[in-house]
């Protein structure tokens, strides 16, 4: 069934270390060797051995509509016969962020990069610039790409890995990132009380995706707005899954609360390398070259980039969101149908078309440590049974699903039925 990818993953490690260009693709916690894509068209994605499955995790987030979505196709085809990157401004760049302030009402000004990484670490070196304060606040479990400042009880990949506090970080950049729990408030007075007027920026998930699906309590978010306003930081929201993905104007959208700077990516690409920070002018301002902080980047604001991102969000409109409603929840219903007339230990935490199912004897997961305490090893024996009857799932507990809006009816049915019989399965082993 594998037997091209198997021998594509050897020749791989010959030239990339570990064989892939980001960890999490390595399939290591679920104990297989990764699949190599060719191709994918709506809900399909096709590997090299010509297996066909749905996919469930849309490249992470940013197919919100599917693979080779016509649009997008078309309009990255037309746009690239006029080139592919000037170095230099050009009006599309303008129409993405105009775009984005009317989506999220919180940004009033947004600067593009290239990756969600950029996005946040430039995010929280312009809230030291603005504030004059050097610390800045995580919650264990949550991830907010690669930077230095983040590799500290960092989830998706990190933890999937068991490599939560990176190597290579030095201890005067870990010293300035202080660490709360997720959907805990006294953790974080508390270390507003430990550092006084230190803390520049709290940067939070709002609804958290990597380690598992976890949706904020009741106030927390609430919570972390009245702190930083009481302390003069910045609250920060990653919304580089989220944006776009839960509503469209994100979780601060749902939640209704307005931070002071988000960071997005994923979605705004179309499907292509993008990221983008955005918030309040009077911040944002700060940015060279009519500030002092600095950020830059040669592909920032790529016109092919733009022209996919842009694509992808004027296609954006509630009855797309309704839909993806709908898919969702008649998948979640008949999984949650699966688990119990199964027996078996998991439940599912959902979030529109962002789902986990965790394999865990405890009815929810709020928390990094509530996901520690998952069974890895039997979501590993659920990953490969999908995998093997064509449906494609995160290789990892760590993650969520994101659906697209192309999931018809015909794939809701098979993902319904090959949930039950992997669950069946996972019961005889
Ligand atoms: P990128 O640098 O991978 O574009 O974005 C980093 C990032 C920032 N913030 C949040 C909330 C994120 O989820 C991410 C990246 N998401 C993971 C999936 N959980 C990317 C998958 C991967 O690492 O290959």
């Amino acid at each position: 069934m594998f037997d091209k990818s198997i021998k594509a993953f050897e020749n791989a490690n010959l030239f990339i270390p570990g064989g892939v260009n980001s960890p999490v693709r390595a399939f290591k916690s679920v104990n297989m060797n990764p699949v190599f894509f060719k191709s994918g068209k709506g809900s399909k994605m096709t590997d090299i051995d010509g297996n066909e499955y749905i996919d469930c995790v849309s490249s992470w987030g940013p197919l919100i509509f599917g693979h080779a979505n016509e649009k997008v196709v078309e309009a990255i085809s037309v746009a690239s016969k006029n080139g592919t990157t000037y170095g230099a401004s050009t009006e599309i760049e303008t129409l993405v962020a105009k775009k984005i302030t009317e989506m999220v009402p919180s940004i009033e000004k947004v600067r593009m990069v290239n990756s969600g990484t950029e996005a946040t670490m430039s995010a929280i070196r312009l809230a030291r610039g603005y504030t004059k304060k050097e610390k800045i606040i995580k919650f264990a479990g949550n991830y907010h790409g690669h930077g230095d400042s983040f590799l500290i009880k960092a989830g998706s990949g990190a933890v999937t890995l068991g490599l939560p506090d990176s190597p290579g970080v030095t201890k005067n950049i870990a010293k300035d990132t202080l660490i709360a729990n997720f959907n805990n408030l006294s953790s974080v007075e508390q270390l507003f009380k430990e550092n006084k007027s230190e803390i520049a920026a709290v940067i939070v998930e709002p609804i958290a995706g990597n380690m598992g699906l976890v949706k904020p309590r009741e106030n927390f978010l609430d919570g972390l707005r009245k702190l930083c306003d009481s302390h003069n930081s910045l609250l920060i929201f990653d919304e580089v899954m989220t944006g776009f993905r839960v509503a469209k104007g994100g979780a601060q959208e749902i939640y209704e609360v307005s931070p002071d700077l988000t960071t997005l990516g994923k979605i705004i690409g179309g499907g292509l390398p993008v990221g983008a920070y955005g918030g309040k002018q009077e911040i944002m301002d700060m940015l060279a070259p009519n500030g002092p902080v600095y950020q830059a980047g040669t592909l920032s604001g790529n016109p092919l980039a733009m022209t996919a991102g842009l694509t992808v969000l004027n296609m954006l409109n509630q009855n797309v969101y309704d839909k993806l409603e709908i898919i969702s929840k008649k998948i979640e219903d008949g999984w949650n149908k699966n688990i119990i007339e199964t027996n078996t230990n998991a439940h599912i935490a959902r979030q529109g078309s962002m789902i986990t199912l965790f394999f865990s004897d405890k009815n929810e997961v709020i928390n990094y440590d509530d996901a520690l305490n998952l069974d890895v090893e039997k979501y590993a024996i659920y990953f490969k049974k999908m995998l093997e009857m064509g449906v494609y799932l995160p290789p990892s507990q760590y993650e969520c699903l994101f659906l697209s809006s192309v999931i018809d009816e015909d794939d809701i049915e098979k993902l319904i039925i090959s949930n039950r019989m992997a669950l069946e399965n996972i019961k005889d082993e």
